[in-house]
């Protein structure tokens, strides 16, 4: 009862403190009802799937480094990590598939003959959790996928394959977003690219062009299925091109009305993502983002608050744009505690949005206008001193969620009774 009141009591203060500034607060953590975190499967098993029984991340220029115990070893202990995180986090967060993990009953099932009913019981446990899923076809850690090239494959064999894997999955991912009522974004990377400087770059774009226009002749409502198209400069072995570059599907998304998903690896270090958002979405209507953190390549470190995450948040609130952007989580560290991970990195995600949100928008905006750069600079500095974490602290109490450091025992505990018995 005393913690209570206590975070209330700073709470009232910082509340006082951020309105001087012409920050509103109340109004802030009111905001943040509309910013849905995607938490990705993918952490819970190091990017492995339910494809065979000992299935690991396999080539595409991935990886997931670190064999700390406890990972999920079957569809139900995904549920229930899940399940702990969630409990562990402020607010409503969705869930993002990739197709390996389909629910295929112990049976082996090709890419190119997943069907919806392998999906079912996620729907349904969505449905119970009442949250919204996203979904991803898998073009790696596949014999078809080992020289190089799925979608932009010269071999029309394998180039078919792939586009009637994808094409499945728009379908389950549509039918996902029928039965939940919330459209699911489904995303589409490819590692096809080349370890060496190749020749013929131009047959291999050719053919992923072709390969996207096959896949996005079937038609869904917007109202159940948003299609992404995600771009990288490069992965480990496929250093000299890649197919998919950014220009590549800029260019295809503008073109054909789809969402640009930018990855916070996926580009030159001095890049900021943060800067891409308010570019995009002059020309699309909607941004998927996959957001990470990349220490010198695209390693997929557990994101915290930094400035690149700063930035990004900073510009989708800037640009007013809370509804256009798809705010999805995509690393993979093998080396620590799943559920902390994915605790620590959606944290940070959310703290980066209220940070944002409680920004002096108008009085920088007002500097700005008036070529007053020190004014600018001095405020966006002092903000960063604010009592920040006391408006934090009462969004997660008032959410029912652990907070400050009372979410690590909690992890703690579930390694203990769970984690560590697997
Ligand atoms: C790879 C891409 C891609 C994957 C996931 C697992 O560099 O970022 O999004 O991480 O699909
Ligand atoms: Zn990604």
């Amino acid at each position: 009862m005393e913690q209570k009141e206590q975070i209330k009591n700073l709470y009232d203060l910082a509340r006082k403190e951020y309105a001087s500034l012409g920050v509103d607060t109340d109004r802030a953590l009111d905001a943040m009802k509309e910013v849905q975190i995607s938490l990705h499967c993918w952490q819970t098993d190091d990017v492995g799937g339910f494809e065979t029984p000992d299935a690991v991340l396999g080539g595409g220029g991935i990886q997931a480094t670190g064999n700390y115990p406890g990972k999920a070893k079957t569809i139900q202990q995904v549920k229930q990590d899940i399940e702990k995180v969630m409990e562990l986090l402020p607010g409503k967060q969705r869930f993002n598939l990739h197709a390996i993990y389909g629910d295929f009953g112990g049976q082996f099932v090709d890419r190119d003959q997943i069907e919806v009913r392998h999906f079912q019981t996620w729907i349904d446990w969505a449905k119970e959790q009442g949250i919204g899923l996203d979904f991803n076809c898998t073009c790696f850690s596949h014999p078809k996928a080992e020289a190089g090239f799925t979608l932009s494959s010269k071999d029309e064999k394998i180039r078919k394959f792939w586009v009637e894997h994808t094409r499945r999955c728009r379908k389950i991912g549509a039918e996902m977003g029928k039965q939940l009522g919330t459209p699911c974004v489904h995303n589409i990377w490819v590692p096809d690219g080349s370890k060496d400087i190749p020749v013929d770059r131009f047959t291999h774009r050719a053919l992923l062009k072709k390969s996207l226009d096959e896949i996005f002749s079937d038609h869904y409502p917007k109202t159940h299925l948003k299609d992404s198209v995600e771009s990288k400069l490069f992965g480990i072995g496929l250093e000299a091109m890649t197919v998919g570059s950014h220009d590549f599907y800029l260019g295809y998304a503008i073109r054909n009305d789809k969402l640009i998903c930018l990855d916070s690896g996926h580009f030159h270090p001095t890049e900021q993502v943060g800067d891409k958002i308010s570019a995009c979405l002059q020309f699309v209507d909607e941004l998927m983002l996959h957001v990470t953190r990349p220490i010198r390549w695209d390693s997929d470190h557990v994101v915290t608050l930094n400035d690149d995450v700063l930035l990004i948040a900073q510009e989708i609130v800037r640009s007013n744009a809370l509804k256009r952007v798809n705010f999805g989580l995509d690393f993979f560290d093998a080396s620590m505690n799943r559920i902390g991970a994915y605790v620590i990195g959606t944290r940070a995600a959310q703290q980066a949005m209220l940070f944002a949100l409680l920004e002096p928008i108008e009085l920088l905006k007002k500097y700005e206008n008036e070529e007053k750069s020190f004014e600018r600079l001095a405020v966006m500095e002092l903000m960063k001193t604010k009592p920040f974490g006391a408006v934090w602290n009462y969004y997660c109490q008032k959410e029912g969620v652990p907070v400050g450091e009372d979410y690590i025992k909690e992890i703690q505990a579930y390694e203990k009774s769970e984690l560590s018995k697997r």
